[in-house]
């Protein structure tokens, strides 16, 4: 936007004021913005402005006086007409190299033929200093040096003066301040690619068609090629009309802007038309014939006005890989590497800095002054870089693209989780990079569960995976009811409960062992006379044996209870039968259980000395109870509870079968590992 400004002021002071100078001082209002901006800080900015071609070289094809001495003529500016300006100018020229060493005098530019100056003589010599013409003396400071130009070899047809930069730069335009008359066809073109291809930029003719075949129009104009002012004749391009709102930072901006090498083909001389008019004999040579003053190309201002290329994320450049100091050191020097603001990097600042890629890169608005900066990864101090990963960004609703470069063991988008073979630590804080610590996995009764053979565990608590009956956080020991702690990993007990770990010796377990009444045997409580159900009419109750066949099934009966009975009777009492068993041992008791049917459960192991008494469901219906209890006969009872009556039940869904070890056995792996 500054740009713009700057250039359509200075389109309107070349309008008001058709004068040499006018050039200058818009110079010299451009070297006074040290950056667009006051800085990155407050949004989009820019770094400083100034001629590409200062402190670069600048490459032609001849040189005046390359190999001896070549004398020349030209018209000089007429000397009344001086202006202040010019003269100081000159005073600050005075003890530089060069100057007007071959006898140049000093003026300001003739307007019109009224005004030509006088034709003088001089001779060039490229290797004495106070007679060379070099390119260099086209890029030097032309507030400094306002009277050093490059001049070409006498009689040469064409020439080209080139710039070659060692990266990308943005050119806003360029001014070409000639010695000698301006060339009748000059074409301005530029690379974007170090000198690979060039396109044409701006064609100047005083007849296009003629000169480039091409109409006069936007490619091609007259503007610029007239021979008068006969010295001091500028050329000027201006990458961006005046009056365009384009944003600087846009893609059609930098296309329009970009250059790598820049380069004036000077194709044409044309005669000074002072020379027609000189009377034979000529002003400043005496005798001699004058020279013709149309057979060189001079220039004495080579203004390739642009600015480091940084898509509005940098103030300020430092010089960038393959740069080559001109002999000629000045400050001044328009460097191509950018020093990154907004969180972005690269030589341009074209991409975003290593952690700050959780949205897409932008560059700044110039229009709107938005610094459009890179956002940063969330990765909770786990990561130094993340990329930008387009479905993750669509997912988020265009929220947050970020995936992290995780580091520390972490792994997840956002380095939230830890990796495999690792687990949270809940001592430590997450974003510590010690947060996530190794599984700590007994080899021996953990199962292997990565790709590498390594164990495992829960990234959230550590608990590995332990192989069948292993136990503990790292699946180093024998669960209860296990023994034997093996590869393999553990050996049920054989003694449906608890057993020593080592030795597999069966041990009593007061937790869950009903305490023994110790009282006389139970056999001598079995009475004959109260048998009922099955006994007295066996042929009502054809129960089928259940079969521990189907695991699923088993675990999907939520049994609330799995004891170990003795029956030792039955009561028939008209609307129900009860039956009377010792409980031997309780093998499960659901976890689902009420706070109060957790205490009526507890009260029954507590008080009853193992006196138990179950409700059969079925027997008033059938005449008989299915399953069959036999008194005198242990079983293995898996049943429901009746939780408003708080009693055990046995009906067609519990599971009864004669007691035995290996059943016993069987049951407590099931519960324990196959339903849980
Ligand atoms: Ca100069």
């Amino acid at each position: 936007m500054m740009w713009l400004m700057i250039i359509m002021m200075m389109t309107t002071m070349r309008r008001k004021r058709r004068r040499r100078g006018v050039v200058f001082l818009c110079l010299l209002a451009l070297c006074r913005l040290p950056s667009i901006r006051a800085g990155c800080d407050k949004g989009a900015c820019n770094p400083r402005m100034g001629n590409l071609a200062l402190g670069r070289q600048l490459m032609t094809q001849t040189v005046c006086g390359y190999n001896t001495t070549e004398a020349f003529c030209w018209y000089g500016e007429k000397t009344d007409t001086r202006t202040h300006t010019h003269t100081q100018t000159f005073k600050h020229s005075a003890n530089g190299i060069g100057g007007d060493g071959a006898g140049g005098k000093l003026g300001t530019s003739a307007h019109s033929e009224s005004h030509c100056g006088t034709l003088q003589c001089g001779k060039c010599n490229a290797a004495r200093p106070h007679q060379s013409h070099l390119a260099a003396d086209m890029s030097d400071s032309s507030f400094r040096h306002p009277h050093t130009w490059w001049q070409s070899a006498e009689g040469v047809a064409t020439e080209t003066v080139q710039l070659d930069l060692e990266t990308e730069f943005y050119l806003t335009h360029l001014i070409l301040v000639f010695r000698s008359p301006r060339p009748a066809a000059l074409a301005l073109e530029r690379s974007q690619d170090y000198g690979k291809s060039w396109s044409t930029l701006q064609l100047y003719a005083r007849d296009c068609d003629a000169a480039f075949g091409v109409p006069e129009g936007d490619t091609c104009t007259h503007k610029y090629s007239q021979a008068y002012p006969c010295t001091r004749g500028e050329v000027i391009y201006r990458a961006l009309s005046p009056w365009q709102t384009l944003d600087p930072y846009s893609p059609v901006a930098r296309a329009r802007l970009t250059i790598t090498n820049l380069r004036v083909r000077l194709l044409q001389h044309q005669p000074c038309p002072c020379q027609l008019k000189e009377p034979k004999g000529g002003a400043g040579v005496g005798a001699a014939p004058p020279l013709a003053t149309g057979q060189h190309y001079a220039i004495y201002d080579f203004i390739a006005k642009g600015s480091c290329l940084c898509n509005g994320h940098a103030d300020q450049c430092v010089p960038a890989p393959g740069y080559q100091p001109a002999r000629d050191r000045t400050n001044h020097v328009v460097h191509g590497r950018c020093v990154c603001r907004h969180h972005t990097e690269g030589p341009h600042c074209e991409r975003c800095a290593a952690l700050y890629n959780d949205q897409p890169w932008q560059p700044a608005n110039g229009l709107t002054a938005a610094p459009n900066e890179c956002k940063k990864c969330k990765c909770n101090g786990h990561a130094e870089s993340c990329r930008f990963d387009v479905v993750v960004w669509l997912d988020s609703a265009l929220r947050s693209g970020g995936v992290c470069d995780c580091l520390h063991n972490t792994e997840g988008n956002h380095c939230q989780h830890c990796r495999a073979g690792f687990y949270r630590d809940p001592q430590r804080p997450h974003t510590a990079p010690d947060s996530c610590r190794p599984c700590e996995c007994d080899p021996k009764g953990t199962v292997a569960t990565d790709d590498g053979g390594e164990a495992s565990c829960d990234r959230g608590n550590g608990q590995c995976v332990c192989k069948p009956g292993v136990g503990g956080a790292s699946c180093d020991r024998c669960r209860v009811g296990y023994w034997g702690f093996h590869d393999y990993g553990c050996k049920p007990c054989d003694c449906a409960g608890d057993c020593d770990p080592f030795t597999g010796d069966c041990v009593a377990q007061p937790d869950l062992e009903v305490p023994q009444t110790g009282n006389s045997s139970e056999s001598q409580l079995f009475r004959a006379e109260e048998l009922f159900s099955a006994l007295r009419s066996s042929e009502n109750c054809a129960c089928k044996e259940p079969e521990l066949r189907n695991n699923k099934i088993f675990c999907t009966m939520k049994y609330d209870y799995v004891v170990k009975v003795k029956v030792v009777s039955a009561h028939d009492k008209g609307s129900h039968a009860e039956v009377q068993v010792k409980l031997r041992k309780v093998l499960w008791r659901s976890s689902e259980l009420r706070p109060k049917e957790a205490q009526w459960w507890s009260s029954v192991l507590r008080l009853t000395r193992g006196d138990v008494t179950l409700y059969p469901e079925s027997w008033t219906a059938r005449g008989c109870t299915c399953p069959v209890l036999y008194p005198g006969v242990e079983y293995l009872v898996a049943g429901h509870v009746d939780r408003k009556k708080g009693r055990l039940l046995v009906n067609m869904k519990s599971f009864v079968k004669r007691w035995s070890a290996n059943l016993g056995r069987k049951v407590l792996q099931l519960l324990t590992h196959t339903c849980t």
